[in-house]
């Protein structure tokens, strides 16, 4: 595909919203870069922007391969950050550990605190095909452990107790047949 159609084609993407099977399934590496695959990056990247949230997996729009995308900057007047990530690994992880109270744009309005490593160091390739590391700290070591969990078919309610999972998972249940009934 051409730069321009691929650019042409930019758009928003609906987001699942949990409980959905595609969201529990473990997504396939990329194997190879193509420009279907940047064109699909940059509708993630449109579809986070818009929600808004800091960060969006593959699989949260039906696409079960291993991609993300994720901007953690958070001031109105920051520089935008918007990485791509193809096939990301955590490949050390801090065991200093943070809580954060994260949220899920397949689970909104839901915020609950989760404990993670830290500090973690990343590798992935980008959206030019090019290998990449970087060590990720506080918001960004949150988010990005957050994102690669949703390739694994995780979601963040699996890390709290059973009765609050299974609350958050029935208020969803109800928002999508309210949903599908408006
Ligand atoms: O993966 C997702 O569902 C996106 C999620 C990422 C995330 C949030 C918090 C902790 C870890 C990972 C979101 O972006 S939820 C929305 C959100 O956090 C936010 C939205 C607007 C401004 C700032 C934050
Ligand atoms: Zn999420």
């Amino acid at each position: 595909m051409g730069r321009l159609i691929a650019y042409m084609r930019r758009m928003k993407r609906p987001i699942l919203i949990h409980p959905d099977p595609r969201l529990k399934k473990v997504c396939a590496p990329v194997p190879d870069l193509s420009d279907d695959l940047r064109v699909l990056a940059d509708d993630m990247l449109e579809t986070m922007y818009a929600a808004p949230g800091i960060g969006l997996a593959a699989p949260q729009i039906g696409i079960l391969q291993r991609l993300i995308v994720l901007d953690c900057v958070k001031e109105e007047d920051g520089e935008p950050r918007p990485l791509v990530m193809f096939n990301p690994q955590i490949i050390s992880s801090s065991d200093e550990t943070n809580v954060y109270e994260e949220g899920c744009l397949s689970i909104p309005d839901q915020y609950a605190e989760v404990t993670r490593p830290k500090v973690v160091e990343v590798e992935w390739m980008d959206r030019d095909g090019n290998a990449r590391a970087e060590t990720f700290d506080g918001l960004w070591a949150t988010c990005v452990q957050h994102e690669i969990d949703h390739l694994n078919g995780k979601l963040f309610i699996d890390y709290l107790k059973p009765l609050k999972r299974q609350m958050i998972t029935r208020k969803m249940q109800k928002l999508k047949r309210e949903r599908a009934r408006a």
